[in-house]
């Protein structure tokens, strides 16, 4: 034990009344929902990034934070090792995820990082043994490092392209030999500036040529986790390719790689897009493309992604309702890529961000399983779309009538629909009852 976490216990649920602010009063893990245990459901990861790399900075002003690891060599990576894995058990957290960068400092050459990496990830398969606690996904920090700042995979210079296929391969090495369940990219700094400089149809195909090659790997080692591209659709660039679920759907498609990338959805950047979270996690689960989530919020007011921890019941409920309809996560889960305020500078406070995100779900969650339950929404849907079941509306739909044939029947049945309400405002009443 280091004394990072002073005394702190291993936080406990104690039900709704709990006045604890170190007790969840919601998720409880080994409560069944569904017929399903809390836990197994959710999935939550605890992002080792925003936990212990991030330093409170701003645009305005550097550090706030103060962790014995900052600025340290490997030395000070083992201890930060240390306090998160006892974050991940006092939070009794199933799982975590990370980025190289996060967890090594950088070394001097490819080789040399690479050996770092491999160096924390021996720590780190003997905590997992230890604590039972598991890697969801890992993912390299393709963003950070100026060799990076024109992109990496669409980088218009071939040796940054090269740097990072050798680094996402490393990270997937890793990943593979810690037992992740998935792979993520998120693409940092795949976008542009300005187009000036860019030529678009040139770098959506070195992106295209590296993902395809990611899905090679994974079939040539045998990884069995899924790989995810995580959309965004603008910051740090002003344009990111990967924009929303559709445009990577789109990507995908013309890239024949639909059938073996799906997506890892985050809330604050949903909302970057112009979108609301449960509309992408909707999208993709109709595409067949849905994966994981990175659950935070964004600040509506500051138009950037602020990446707080959740605490919007509603928002997040819409969301599990369409994750439990599609039979909810496999290999995903709920990872809190969330950080803490700048002023939050305690070791209690990462307990306190955590907790009540990990309630706030919980709450989501059950509230997504009332519905589902009570059945009147679902009736709802199945009502208004109820027509589609007569023969003859299949048979449109199967592609066994032409203009011509409908047309006919048009005339000779006298059609002339009469409009229907869409009863929103019954169905937002409805939806207020659980959440
Ligand atoms: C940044 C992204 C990042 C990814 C992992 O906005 O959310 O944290 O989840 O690279
Ligand atoms: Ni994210
Ligand atoms: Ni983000």
């Amino acid at each position: 034990m280091t004394d990072f976490f002073k005394g702190i216990e291993k936080i406990r649920y104690e039900g709704p009344e709990s006045t604890n602010p170190l007790a969840f009063r919601h998720y409880n893990p080994d409560e069944m929902v569904m017929g399903k245990r809390m836990e197994d459901h959710l999935r939550f990861a605890v992002a080792y990034w925003h936990s212990f790399a991030w330093e409170g900075g701003d645009p305005f002003g550097g550090r706030t934070f103060e962790r014995p690891w900052f600025d340290g060599e490997m030395d000070a990576a083992r201890h930060k090792a240390d306090v998160a894995f006892e974050l991940f058990t006092l939070l009794g957290s199933p799982y975590f995820c990370f980025h190289d960068a996060d967890v090594r400092p950088e070394g001097e050459s490819y080789q040399d990082s690479t050996k770092r990496l491999n160096a924390i990830a021996d720590i780190f398969e003997e905590k997992i043994a230890q604590t039972g606690v598991k890697l969801l996904w890992g993912t390299a920090n393709l963003f950070s490092n100026r060799r990076f700042m024109g992109g990496a995979a669409t980088n218009p210079d071939p040796d940054v392209f090269a740097y990072a296929a050798a680094t996402i391969k490393a990270n997937m090495d890793v990943t593979r030999r810690l037992g992740g369940e998935n792979y993520v990219l998120w693409g940092g700094r795949e976008g542009y500036e300005t187009l000036l400089n860019t030529r678009m149809d040139q770098e959506l195909d070195q992106l295209g040529r590296m993902l395809s090659m990611v899905v090679d790997y994974k079939h040539k080692t045998g990884f069995k986790g899924a790989i995810l591209v995580e959309p965004k659709p603008q910051e740090p660039t002003k344009h990111q390719y990967d924009y929303d679920v559709a445009t990577v759907y789109g990507f995908l498609k013309k890239y024949g790689l639909e059938d073996e990338v799906k997506v890892n959805i985050e809330v604050g950047h949903a909302i970057l897009a112009g979108h609301t979270f449960e509309h992408e996690v909707a999208l993709a689960s109709a595409h067949g493309i849905l994966g994981s989530i990175d659950m935070n919020r964004n600040d509506y007011q500051s138009g950037w992604d602020t990446d707080q921890f959740p605490n919007n019941v509603p928002e997040v409920a819409l969301a599990y309702y369409h994750i439990l309809k599609a039979g909810g996560f496999s290999t995903g889960g709920t990872n809190f890529d969330a950080k803490l305020r700048r002023q939050s500078i305690d070791p209690q406070d990462l307990l306190h961000g955590h907790i009540g995100g990990m309630d706030t779900c919980a709450r989501g969650l059950k509230a997504a399983a009332a519905i589902i339950e009570d059945g009147s929404y679902d009736a709802f849907l199945e009502d208004r779309y109820a027509g589609w079941k007569t023969p003859e509306a299949q048979a449109m739909l199967r592609g066994e009538r032409t203009l011509e044939d409908i047309t006919a029947r048009v005339e000779a049945d006298n059609i002339n629909p009469r409009p229907r309400s869409g009863r929103q405002e019954y169905l937002e009443n409805l939806i207020n009852r659980f959440v």
